[in-house]
């Protein structure tokens, strides 16, 4: 006899043989329907079927949404054409900026120094870094105007109103603009050498004319031979610096040591005023030993009160006022009364350039 149970499974057996399940499978999966539910017969065979249902209809869902978002745009395209409610077109290229345009300049949107061709952005122009050669002959993509290119890309030049860092001194000026400065040249200060002689005299110099010739003499020393005209600061009861170098009335160029050393900008009648000692010979050497100079002169370029009888004298019987060239205040050429026996340098002044 068979017992309930066997009734219940030889069915399913049979099932199972006819989709080639197994019969231990069968038996343990079969043996608790309860425990998992792909033993319930009636949805196993439905369950493959189910999943690959399931899979179809999710990627059905996202087709249909990516359809139901095209429709959405084609709808929103159909209002914006619809001159009944928004007049015309607006597009890159109408001369007007709209939209996401950054500019619009119409018919010139991609020509130089005109918005891009598709209004995202500024076209070709100065300060993009790229040099369009047929307007600029340098972008460096800065606005710095003392380096190498400068507004509208422009190379540097002297002349262009920019004080080119390291390579000019003076410029024209921000005010007016059109003009030099007086004094600067060719974007360089005009200069003028000044040192203090290596050797020493006697307050008997031969008179300015004499001193004149010691110190052109000492200037055939310098290196490079500055040429020009060699002048002793030095005054006599009629004659002194400020009343008869003409060649430096008004002067705004720069004093300057031989080697260039900055001693004074300019001289207008009236106190010469140094930013440094003139403290260096023709051979470029500073001043050592004796450091007093013959001068009689005051800092205004005019006479002092005492001058070896006009620089004729070497005796202890007349003084002369003397600098000192240690000094750049007012001692520089002003600063006590010596004996004319003893002697002292020359400050020498190149008062005409070749
Ligand atoms: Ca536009
Ligand atoms: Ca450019
Ligand atoms: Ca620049
Ligand atoms: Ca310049």
């Amino acid at each position: 006899m068979h017992s309930p149970r066997t009734h219940l499974l030889l069915p399913l057996v049979i099932l199972a043989a006819c989709i080639g399940i197994p019969d231990g499978q069968l038996t343990d999966s079969a043996t608790d329907p309860t425990t998992d539910p792909t033993t319930d017969p009636t949805t196993d065979p439905t369950t493959t079927s189910t999943s690959g249902s399931t899979t179809s209809t999710t990627s059905g869902t996202v087709t249909s949404t990516t359809n139901t978002a095209s429709a959405s745009s084609t709808t929103s395209d159909t209002t914006t054409a619809d001159p009944s409610t928004t007049g015309p077109v607006a597009y890159c290229g109408d001369g007007e900026k709209n939209g996401d345009e950054t500019c619009d300049d119409g018919d010139m949107n991609g020509e130089y120094d005109h918005c891009n061709a598709d209004c995202s952005g500024p076209g070709p122009h100065c300060g993009d870094q790229v040099i369009q050669l047929a307007h600029e002959a340098c972008d460096d993509g800065n606005t710095d105007n003392t380096d190498d290119c400068v507004d509208g890309c422009n190379p540097a030049s002297c002349g262009d109103g920019f004080l080119h860092n390291g390579k000019e001194e003076c410029e024209k000026t921000e005010n007016d603009g059109a003009d030099f400065p007086a004094g600067c040249i060719d974007c360089k200060w005009d200069r003028r050498i000044v040192f203090v002689t290596r050797k020493t005299y006697a307050g008997g110099l031969g008179g300015i004319d004499g001193a004149d010739t010691l110190c052109a003499t000492a200037a055939l020393s310098l290196r490079p031979s500055p040429g020009g005209t060699f002048r002793a600061w030095l005054s006599t009861a009629t004659n002194s610096p400020a009343k008869d170098w003409s060649s430096l009335k008004d002067f705004q160029g720069r004093f300057v040591l031989p080697d260039d050393t900055l001693v004074a900008q300019g001289w207008n009648a009236g106190t010469l005023e140094l930013v440094h000692e003139i403290n260096q010979d023709e051979f470029k050497q500073s001043a050592e030993g004796t450091l007093l100079v013959w001068t009689g002169t005051n800092t205004n370029g005019y006479a002092a009160t005492s001058n070896c009888k006009d620089w004729t004298d070497s005796t202890k019987s007349s003084e002369g006022i003397t600098g000192n060239s240690s000094s750049f205040d007012s001692k520089w050429t002003s600063t006590t009364s010596l004996q004319c026996i003893g002697t002292n340098r020359l400050y020498c002044f190149q008062t005409a350039l070749p």
